[in-house]
């Protein structure tokens, strides 16, 4: 799938700057242009893989907006115009779909990405799709609070939205912090494989998944998921049913990017390795045991041709938003919301109030 990423704060460009990276270390040409933009200039000066753009530099000058989601909004909507001049010729005729990257417990990211996402979906055809990337449970009640806001409104503006939680593909012991870099490189492969399965690289065959899946597959709106596992693989395929239904199980079980994420609308099966490798067989008994898991009746499937010595199951779920991961978070961004009305002021109406607002 031909994509253009616009990665928005600190979150986003780190995480766009790594899945540009891995899209032309490994030859794919799936991604067709990137930009970062963020309100912070120190932050854009560290990444040297994508064009960038500073905006807010009359509100902020260039020192970032301190969590402060609503300035965040501000900020982007002062600075759209120049925004979407900057996308000039990195959204492109080929450009299938575009993907706005962003860390939703922030400033800039969180309160900026929802507004892009709306003057894209003006602007463009193509799906816009937000990459979102979660706090951790332990990254305190502001970021859990931006990030619930920023959630329901991308969720209201994107044609879906894939979270991945910052809990979920780091090591275990590692603080959050420390374990940006590891979790970055997973996004990066995990998510510029799926970019790539679709451009069917090597080799054509009916059983090749095509963007069109990854698409339709996202149709279903709401929250999305990505999961992925691999296996050292037997070179012959009759020998590998075992291993793509183990890989399949712990793409979704243990290795999504967001735990527990298991019932969906609908799901893409893809499994990557040596097409003489994967068995017809495994591939049927995979695909129906994942319509089983998440209750979806329209589970799409296909291989991606890849010279490997290993199997991988890469596994999308489209419609995962009624997911107990989700009601966690919500519970958590809605609870550290109260919190914070209840420390800034007193207003009775404000403590009965407990939803969260859009930003926009
Ligand atoms: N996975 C990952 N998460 C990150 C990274 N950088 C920040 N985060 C997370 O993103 C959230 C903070 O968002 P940032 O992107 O730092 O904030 P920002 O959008 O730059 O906004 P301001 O700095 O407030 O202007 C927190 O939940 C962090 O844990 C990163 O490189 N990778
Ligand atoms: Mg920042």
């Amino acid at each position: 799938m031909k994509v253009s990423l616009i990665g928005v704060g600190q979150a986003g460009g780190n995480v766009t700057e790594r899945l540009a990276r891995f899209d032309a270390d490994m030859g794919f040409g799936a991604v067709q242009g990137a930009l970062a933009v963020n309100s912070a200039e120190a932050d854009l000066q560290s990444l040297q893989f994508v064009d960038t753009q500073l905006i807010g530099a009359d509100r902020v000058n260039g020192h970032g907006v301190g969590a402060d989601n609503e300035l965040g909004t501000e900020v982007m909507q002062s600075d759209i115009q120049q925004v979407l001049n900057s996308l000039d010729g990195r959204v492109s005729s080929k450009s299938e779909a575009i993907f706005v990257v962003a860390g939703l417990g922030g400033g800039t990211g969180s309160g900026g990405a929802p507004v892009l996402v709306h003057h894209l979906q003006q602007i463009y055809d193509v799906p816009v799709y937000a990459l979102g990337v979660l706090p951790g449970r332990n990254e305190g009640a502001l970021y859990q609070a931006n990030a619930g806001r920023s959630l329901k409104t991308l969720l209201r503006e994107a044609d879906s939205t894939l979270l991945i939680d910052n809990d979920s593909w780091h090591e275990q012991g590692e603080s959050v912090e420390g374990a940006f870099d590891t979790i970055n490189e997973k996004i990066a492969k995990r998510v510029g494989l799926l970019f790539a399965s679709g451009e069917a690289v090597e080799g054509v065959g009916e059983s090749v998944v095509d963007s069109s899946e990854v698409i339709n597959t996202l149709r279903a709106g709401g929250v999305a998921a990505l999961g992925y596992a691999t296996e050292i693989a037997s070179e012959d395929s009759s020998e590998n049913i075992t291993t793509t239904m183990t890989v399949s199980r712990q793409a979704l079980l243990t290795g999504t990017s967001l735990p527990d994420a298991t019932e969906a609308d609908s799901a893409l099966l893809v499994i990557a390795g040596d097409p003489d490798a994967i068995p017809r067989k495994g591939v049927e008994k995979a695909r129906h045991w994942l319509e089983d898991e998440t209750g979806s009746m329209q589970v799409r499937g296909g291989d991606f041709p890849l010279d490997s010595d290993r199997l991988g199951a890469l596994v999308l779920l489209g419609g995962a938003e009624r997911s107990d991961r989700i009601q966690r978070f919500m519970d958590r961004a809605r609870e550290a919301k109260k919190e914070q009305e209840t420390e800034s002021t007193d207003h009775a109406e404000q403590l009965t109030d407990d939803r969260l607002e859009n930003l926009f």
